[in-house]
């Protein structure tokens, strides 16, 4: 038929493309093949950015950092059955952390699949998905893309954010509509994650239950920091007066050098305190649950809890007034009816928190300047500690055990957002991943702080860094192992001990195989230097920092959590 000849088609491949377009979704992060080798080129022909990574894990922890950057879903595009497999701990681990992405895979048959015939990379991925994410949807028809797509969307972004998953079988790309038919199917988002303002009664029982404390504490959580309210959370810490503690990622959200931070009086300050204002933080295991001997227990606390998810109160603890709604409009609330008069915090408080704080700064400043040869982990970060000062828009990765923990509290961190880390989980490998999307979604240098086993989770994406040209500089704490280099076989046998590596190996000659800078170093000057060059230059730069092997303690500051065998205790 003439009429047919001359219509102007589209499919698939192209209404996918378009739906995320649509919402302004212009990044994928993936690792191509059957069936969604075309729709990676497709989407690079069309304007989009698609990275493309060397693992699927790594792409799905990118996609996941983007979304938390950005309050927009991050796009991680696989394969079927195992690219999906190998996305989905991303996948879970963007759930698990509040944090939104879409992991999008293509998937086999669904004939064979569900009669089990051994299609090509055959697996019920939509099955298997569901329990580890907030939604999961399948799409069989391409007019059902746009509807889809937006689905997607809203489940990713909306309450507490989260993992969705998608499941497209190698049939719908090549399924073909009216192009006009096809672009009035796509559906652009309105209001994604819409404001859910708290209830007025909320508002007055938290403020009644802060205007009792002696000695109340704030804690800041990331996903106080997700929610890009970054101004009313400050006016909000500064009217009230309160002393604040940040977690991991929220520290920067208001500067670390912040007079109110009790950063620095931590234990203190959870021992001590009588009211708590959890503001975007869950009392899990990083808050040992909210009691217990580190919160002073038996003494009693009264908790004030800030939170999109109403079905987090209590969930550890009685929480005494449990304000529901998005961060932004709470604390905005809270401010207003906090009037001009509101009381001030007992100087007593502060002056006992102030007491701490220069203690212990005093402690750590004498261990920064420590110029012994190897390093320890002290004088290695305060090197980096200076850099970060002069360099506040630089975004900081953060893994290890010893590395993560004493590089928590020894870099302090100047604007929100600035810390990206191994999070609720404390999960090794999201290093490379969230690197790669801290230079790609921010523009802004990256400075990933890595111990060595942590690096090699993800290590061999420092060739995607050097493919992009990415102004990422990693620095490995090589201190030969997981902890520290110096467990030994008891047997005597050859086989080395599990927590320990290669002794002297050289990270650094893996980024100049790939064409970036390799740095070897072993004085914090050495190290200064080449953090700052690469820093100036955006160049890809790997500086392998030889750190003492018996530096470390086991499982840095968790070594608590380990059970211990009453039988082999040696
Ligand atoms: P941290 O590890 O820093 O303590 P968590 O990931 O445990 O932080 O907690 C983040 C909390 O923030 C989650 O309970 C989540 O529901 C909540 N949250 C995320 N975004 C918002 C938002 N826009 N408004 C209010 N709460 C939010
Ligand atoms: C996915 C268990 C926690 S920390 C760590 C491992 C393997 C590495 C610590 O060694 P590193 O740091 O990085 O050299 P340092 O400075 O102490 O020497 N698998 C996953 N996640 C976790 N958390 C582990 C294993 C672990
Ligand atoms: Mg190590």
């Amino acid at each position: 038929m003439a009429s047919s000849e001359t219509q102007a088609l589209t499919d698939g491949f192209h209404l996918v493309i378009d739906a995320l377009k649509l919402n302004d979704i212009n990044t994928i992060y993936g690792v191509p093949g059957i069936p969604i080798t075309d729709l990676g080129r497709i989407a690079q022909a069309e304007g989009m950015r698609v990275i493309s990574f060397r693992h699927e894990q790594h792409a799905g922890n990118a996609a996941s950092i983007a979304g938390y950057l950005t309050k927009k879903p991050g796009i991680c595009l696989t394969v079927s059955a195992p690219g999906f497999l190998n996305g989905l701990t991303a996948l879970a681990n963007a759930t698990t952390n509040c944090f939104p992405m879409i992991l999008i895979s293509g998937s086999s048959e669904r004939e064979i699949v569900d009669l089990q015939q051994g299609d090509y990379e055959e697996m019920d991925q939509l099955a298997i998905a569901k329990p580890l994410c907030k939604a999961a949807f399948r799409i069989l028809h391409a007019e059902d893309i746009g509807i889809a797509v937006a689905r997607a969307i809203r489940a990713a972004v909306s309450g507490r954010p989260g993992g969705v998953y998608l499941d497209l079988p190698a049939k719908l790309f090549a399924q073909v509509m009216d192009a006009a038919e096809g672009q009035k199917s796509l559906v652009k988002v309105v209001d994604p994650a819409p404001r859910q303002l708290p209830a007025a009664e909320s508002i007055s029982r938290a403020l009644d239950v802060l205007k009792t404390a002696e000695r109340p504490l704030i804690i800041l959580g990331k996903g106080a920091a997700y929610a890009q309210e970054d101004e009313i959370v400050r006016n909000f810490v500064e009217k009230s007066g309160v002393p604040y503690l940040p977690m991991s990622m929220a520290k920067g959200l208001l500067p670390d050098d912040h007079p109110l931070s009790a950063g620095a009086a931590r234990s203190l300050v959870l021992k001590e305190s009588d009211v708590v204002v959890m503001i975007g933080a869950r009392l899990n295991w990083l808050l040992s649950h909210g009691k217990g001997k580190s919160w002073g227990a038996p003494k009693l606390k009264r908790f004030i809890q800030v939170d999109i998810e109403p079905r987090e109160m209590d969930s550890n603890v009685e929480i005494a007034a449990p304000v529901v709604g998005d961060i932004g409009s709470c604390l905005s609330a809270m401010s207003v009816a906090m009037g001009d008069s509101w009381p001030s915090v007992p100087a007593e408080w502060t002056a006992t928190i102030k007491q701490r704080k220069d203690v212990n700064l005093e402690k750590m400043s004498a261990k920064l300047l420590s110029n012994t040869v190897p390093m320890g982990f002290h004088s290695a970060l305060g090197a980096l500690r200076t850099i970060v000062k002069q360099r506040p828009d630089a975004i900081l990765v953060n893994e290890g055990a010893n590395t993560l923990d004493f590089a928590r509290s020894i870099i302090d961190i100047y604007k929100p957002r600035k810390r990206l880390d191994v999070g609720t989980w404390g999960i090794m490998g999201i290093g490379m991943g969230a690197a790669i999307a801290a230079a790609i979604e921010t523009g802004h240098p990256v400075l990933a702080v890595e111990g060595d086993s942590a690096f090699g989770f993800s290590g061999m994406e420092i060739e995607t860094i050097c493919r992009y040209d990415l102004p990422v500089c990693v620095v490995v704490f090589n201190n030969n192992g997981i902890y520290r280099g110096t467990d030994t076989n008891p047997t005597g046998g050859p086989d080395a001990a599990p927590t320990v590596f290669v002794k002297d190996a050289r990270y650094d000659q893996m980024m100049a195989a790939f064409g970036g800078v390799g740095v070897y170093a072993t004085t914090p000057d050495e190290l200064t230097c080449a953090v700052n060059e690469a820093m100036d230059s955006g160049k890809p730069t790997l500086v392998n920092v030889v750190i003492d092997e018996n530096s470390g303690t086991e499982s840095g500051r968790i070594g608590n959590l380990n059970p211990q065998s009453v039988v082999s205790k040696k």
